[in-house]
């Protein structure tokens, strides 16, 4: 009898057979502190994060109703006008806060906006996940509005051989497009194909795994959805078989598909396109995130790697079942880091390629700050410090402050170049400023780089 009980629940939840093997106190601790965090009104919501609570085996209904009801608001605000009223001249709709200036760097005249492709996608990606289901008639617009951006994207890569966003969220774009069914010009999808054909995902300092691995799951969300025609339906295959193969092949002896965090990105085609059961591949990188869940501290990390420690994909979003929903999980505030003994004295660098000062160091300075303080620290100490030449600006993003300016050099999403943190002597950070917590004698190096 028990045995027919197993066999009857493998056969009604598959997504999670998938999911971490008998670490569920540990993955439920996740989930809790990711809802902690949530319960935050000091942070913007994140519609990754979301997607994250929807997307685990317990939930806080009552908590995830009141994050969505704060999503909704920050989109409402900016999308509640349909794009042709948005559209006509002088009445583009404001840009979101965080995106100001990002918006204006491109802005010709007021009614051109920069598009939001890969934030828009996720919290349509969410609202698909909401329990109960909701009307699709008022997302009707912001599928509209995804839609646009998609082909502002799409326009901009034939221009400048790139997308304007990332082929990042140009595949966040399909990806959510598909799953609401909407489709999109066989061109769109060809554009994305052929950058994976080509391997034009990676950029200076960070591997193409996330991105492919989002470029996938769009594939495979189209194929299961039958939203192209026969021919693109097997081209589509294929592509995903290869970035499978790719990843299979380049999977580390830690177990890793690129880095841990993007390891997540890259289960989650594993698990989308059925080959998590038969694929060791899938079993060891498991492992190896099970092993390093404390790498999981920030909310926009933690998100994305929580749906495959439940064993799903962004494309079981729409498969929600609202009655099966468990209403257990209580939220875990998150803990203090404890405070360190004494002082660490770090090297600070600055570099950068551009005249008047090609490859040169502008910067060149030993700086103290207590032991156990982060980057961002010892920026802010260098700053301080006599004869106060060091200056830098962060722009707050859902991963965290990202360091857009230093020396008054701004890094510009236009110019394709940002500021990229190394340790000497030449190896990129996993991590941002607020996170990454140097060592004593340590040499770190921001380096203006292109993308
Ligand atoms: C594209 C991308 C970039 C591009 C962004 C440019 C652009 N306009 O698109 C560039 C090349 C600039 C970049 C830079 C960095 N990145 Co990056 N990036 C990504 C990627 C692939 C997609 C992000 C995205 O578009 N998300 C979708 C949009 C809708 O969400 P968003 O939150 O609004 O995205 C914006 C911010 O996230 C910001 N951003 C991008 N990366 C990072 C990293 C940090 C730490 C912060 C605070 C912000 C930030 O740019 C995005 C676009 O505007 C992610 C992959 C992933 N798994 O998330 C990695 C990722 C977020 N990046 C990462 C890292 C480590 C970095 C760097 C710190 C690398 C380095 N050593 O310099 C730097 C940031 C340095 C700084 N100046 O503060 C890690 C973060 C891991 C962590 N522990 O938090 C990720 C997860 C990649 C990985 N697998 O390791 N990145």
């Amino acid at each position: 009898m028990w045995l027919l009980l197993v066999l009857l629940q493998a056969a009604v939840l598959p997504a999670q057979l998938c999911e971490a093997p008998g670490e569920v106190a540990a993955v439920r601790a996740l989930s809790a502190r990711l809802l902690g965090l949530a319960a935050d009104p000091a942070r913007d919501p994140d519609p990754s994060v979301y997607l994250a609570l929807r997307l685990a085996r317990e939930h806080d209904l009552r908590g995830e109703e009141r994050y969505l009801a704060r999503l909704r608001d920050a989109f409402q605000r900016r999308y509640g006008r349909s794009l042709q009223a948005a559209s006509r001249p002088h009445a583009a709709p404001h840009s979101h806060p965080q995106r100001d200036s990002a918006a204006t760097q491109h802005s010709t005249s007021a009614e051109v906006e920069w598009p939001e492709t890969g934030r828009l996608a996720l919290y349509l990606l969410g609202l698909r996940a909401t329990c109960p289901p909701l009307e699709p008639g008022p997302q009707r617009s912001l599928v509209t509005w995804l839609k646009y951006y998609l082909e502002e994207d799409w326009a901009g890569s034939r221009q400048h051989g790139h997308p304007l966003t990332s082929y990042y969220q140009y595949s966040l774009g399909v990806l959510a497009l598909c799953v609401h069914r909407k489709r999109v010009r066989e061109e769109v999808i060809r554009r994305l194909l052929a950058a994976e054909h080509h391997g034009r995902f990676g950029h200076a300092g960070g591997s193409a795994v996330d991105t492919e691995a989002v470029a996938a799951l769009a594939f495979a969300c189209l194929q299961r959805e039958r939203l192209v025609g026969a021919r693109l339906a097997a081209e589509l295959g294929a592509a995903m078989r290869a970035v499978r193969r790719r990843m299979v092949e380049a999977q580390g002896q830690d177990g890793f598909f690129g880095n841990v965090y993007s390891t997540p990105w890259a289960m989650q085609v594993f698990i989308a396109t059925h080959t998590c059961r038969t694929q060791p591949a899938y079993g060891r990188a498991m492992a190896a995130l099970l092993e390093n869940l404390d790498a999981f501290t920030t909310a926009a990390t933690t998100a994305q790697a929580l749906p495959v420690l439940h064993g799903r994909s962004y494309l079981d979003v729409a498969s929600t079942r609202c009655r099966e929903e468990l209403d257990t999980l209580t939220p875990i505030s998150p803990e203090p880091l404890p405070e360190l003994p004494g002082n660490v004295t770090v090297r600070l660098v600055v570099e950068s390629p551009e005249p008047p000062c090609p490859q040169c160091q502008l910067y060149d300075r030993p700086v103290p700050v207590p032991a156990g303080a982060s980057l961002l620290d010892v920026l802010k100490a260098a700053a301080a410090q006599e004869p106060h030449n060091f200056m830098f600006d962060t722009q707050d993003t859902p991963q965290g402050p990202f360091l857009s300016r230093v020396l008054g050099l701004e890094a510009r999403q236009q110019k394709r170049n940002y500021w990229q943190l190394l340790t000497a002597p030449n190896t990129s950070l996993q991590m941002g400023i607020a996170d990454y917590r140097p060592h004593d004698g340590e040499t770190l190096i921001l380096r203006l780089s292109e993308w």
